[in-house]
This record gives structure tokens, C-alpha cells and sequence, in this order.
């Protein structure tokens, strides 16, 4: 089962930029997410063993239904990794999209990396972040653990690439002070700044695992595994990116794709429902409400301030 390999160096260079000879405007032709993968799998050789996933078995390459879209899903695990997975896709319609995660095993809090890029046309949609395992707005001491140093990181890209609008507080709350959400058209300069951005935050999550102790205290394993399963049971039902995959495969392979790959351990690591982590979703016939926020959007310049200290309002 492990004959798949990290991707050889030759994907490295097969995104490139042309310029239109006819115009002034920089078309970004072969723009590709592939990039940002290939570079996070060979930085984490660096610092840990990977290995090949056993899902990478049944996740490897789709087509999309019209025949005009590649799925690319690449997943390996490690000593402290439970899953590092990454899924790209590669539109006819000028569509890219890429959602890269890595999963810490129960036994570490560290924090979840987190790399969600759509570009559609020109524009584009990015949430970058070491999604916290645990609070950081109520547990100060997991905040200063790990955030307290990576603040100047943030407030780097936090100006380079600006709050991208309001944002429903359900999101907000599994996000940490250095989280990069924007929005911005595409040009070289931004997907460049971009890459540079997921390049640095791989980075500092890498050297926070290297530092990571194991949790030997079983209440605290249990406090991580808990922690852990409730970010899936979030993100496996209300994800943004349901709706597309629904359209670009099928309403049963994106199921299939969103639990058991990309959200891989909603149905393993613990037993509680969305309902019970989510109440507030539940409706009067007992059925989840399909809305994807029940407070509304909010916060419409970074609730950060430069300490890393929650500034916005009314978090519900
Ligand atoms: C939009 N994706 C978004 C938005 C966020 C995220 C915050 C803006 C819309 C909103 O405010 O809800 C991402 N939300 C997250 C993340 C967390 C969260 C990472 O709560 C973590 C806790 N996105 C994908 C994939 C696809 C995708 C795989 O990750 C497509 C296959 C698509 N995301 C996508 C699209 C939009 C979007 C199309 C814009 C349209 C929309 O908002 O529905």
C-alpha cells in the first residue's frame, strides 16, 4: 500500500505565468495550487518520516461529472501527524481551488493547520490559520502557548493581506488572532504574497510540531481527541465548499469526499452529533438547520488586536 510517493521536483515548476502580448494586463495562465502542496509535503520531510496515508488508496484523482474538472487528493501521516491531506482542483473555467490540513494526533494540542483557497475568475477567497485545538478567547494559557509568539507573523501578513469582510462568528470562533481571511482579485503580486503567506505559516506550524511534547495524561488526551472531533463535526456539515463539490461530483462522492477524507475522523475519533456540539443548528422536528450561520455575519475589520487580544463585540 505504499507505493505512492511524495510527488517528484518536475510538478514544482509546471505552474507558470504568461503575459498576454496583446495587453498590459498580466494574465495569470497556469496559476495552480499544486505548488503550495508540493512545497508543504517536501518542508515536512524535512522535519518529520511521512508516510502515505492508507486513504490515498481510494482518494487519489477524480474527474468531475462534465469531464472538465481534475480532483487531486494527496494524504500522509507521521509520528505526531494523524492526517496531512491536501485537496486540489482544477477547474476548465479558470477555477482553482485548494483545502490543505494537517491533523495532530490526539496526544498533541497543537494547533490545526489550515489552508482554504478558492480563486474563481479573478477572484479569490482565503482562509489561512493554525486553527486553534482549543479556545483561544476563554483558555488564555492555550492562546499564549502558542499565538503569543507568532503575533508578529501575523500582523505581518494581517496588513498585506487585509480582513477580507464580515464573517459569521460561527467561523470566527475556530479561527486564531494570526488568521489570514481575505479576499482579493487575482495578479501575480497577490498570488505571490499568498504563496509566500502559506509558505511562512507552513513554516511556523512545523516548527511548533517539532517542539511538541506528548500528552501522557489521559483526561488531557481526551480533552484533545474531543476537541479535535468537534472541529470535524463542524466542518464536515457546514464546510463552504459542500455546495461545489455537490456540483462538481455528485451528491454522493462529495459526502463521501467531505467525511471521509477531508474530514477524516467525524465518524472515528468520537461518537457526540452535530446536534449535541451545535445545539443552537437544532430545529423544532429535531433536524439540522441547513442555514450555514445562525448568528449572522459580524466583525467587519480584524476582532484582533495587535497583542493578539479578541476586541470584537458580542461573540455568541
Ligand atoms: C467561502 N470559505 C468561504 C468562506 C469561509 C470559508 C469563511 C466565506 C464565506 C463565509 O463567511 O462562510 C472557509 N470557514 C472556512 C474555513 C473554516 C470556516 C476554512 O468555518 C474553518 C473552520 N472551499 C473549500 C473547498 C471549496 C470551497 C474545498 O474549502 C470547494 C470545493 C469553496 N468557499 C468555497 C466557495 C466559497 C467559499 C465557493 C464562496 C461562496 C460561499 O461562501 O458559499
Amino acid at each position: 500500500i505504499f507505493s505512492f510517493s511524495v510527488p517528484k521536483r518536475k510538478h514544482l515548476t509546471s505552474s507558470k505565468t504568461k503575459r498576454n502580448s496583446s495587453s498590459s494586463t498580466p494574465i495569470i495562465s497556469g496559476f495552480s495550487y499544486k505548488k503550495f502542496v508540493n512545497f508543504a509535503l517536501e518542508e515536512t520531510q524535512r522535519h518529520t518520516h511521512l508516510i502515505p496515508s492508507p486513504l490515498q488508496e481510494k482518494f487519489n484523482l477524480m474527474k468531475s461529472i462534465d469531464q472538465k474538472t481534475e480532483l487531486e487528493m494527496l494524504s500522509f501521516q507521521s509520528s505526531k501527524i494523524r492526517l496531512l491531506r491536501g485537496l486540489t482542483i482544477n477547474g476548465s473555467d479558470s477555477m482553482q481551488v485548494m483545502d490543505f490540513a494537517v491533523f495532530p494526533e490526539p496526544e498533541f494540542d497543537l494547533p490545526i493547520f489550515c489552508a482554504n483557497c478558492v480563486t474563481v475568475g479573478s477572484v479569490n477567497i482565503v482562509v489561512l490559520d493554525l486553527n486553534p485545538l482549543h479556545d483561544v478567547i476563554i483558555e488564555r494559557n492555550y492562546k499564549e502557548k502558542y499565538y503569543k509568539s507568532l503575533m508578529p507573523l501575523g500582523l505581518k501578513y494581517a496588513e498585506l493581506l487585509p480582513w477580507g469582510g464580515k464573517i459569521t462568528s460561527e467561523s470566527l470562533k475556530f479561527f486564531s488572532p494570526i488568521v489570514i481571511w481575505t479576499k482579493f482579485s487575482s495578479s501575480q503580486h497577490n498570488h505571490d504574497l499568498l504563496f509566500s503567506a502559506f509558505m511562512d505559516y507552513y513554516k511556523a506550524w512545523l516548527e511548533i510540531m517539532d517542539q511538541a511534547k506528548e500528552e501522557t495524561d489521559a483526561s488531557r488526551v481526551l480533552c484533545n481527541l474531543g476537541a479535535q472531533h468537534r472541529y470535524l463535526t463542524w466542518r464536515a456539515e457546514k464546510d463552504p465548499g459542500h455546495r461545489l463539490l455537490k456540483r462538481l461530483i455528485g451528491e454522493c462522492n462529495a459526502q463521501d469526499l467531505v467525511r471521509d477524507f477531508l474530514f477524516n475522523g467525524v465518524t472515528t475519533l468520537g461518537a457526540k452529533s452535530f446536534a449535541e456540539y451545535f445545539p443552537e443548528y437544532q430545529q423544532e422536528d429535531g433536524s439540522i438547520s441547513e442555514k450555514r450561520s445562525m448568528v449572522g455575519k459580524s466583525f467587519e475589520t480584524r476582532p484582533w488586536d495587535t497583542g493578539g487580544e479578541f476586541i470584537g463585540e458580542n461573540i455568541v
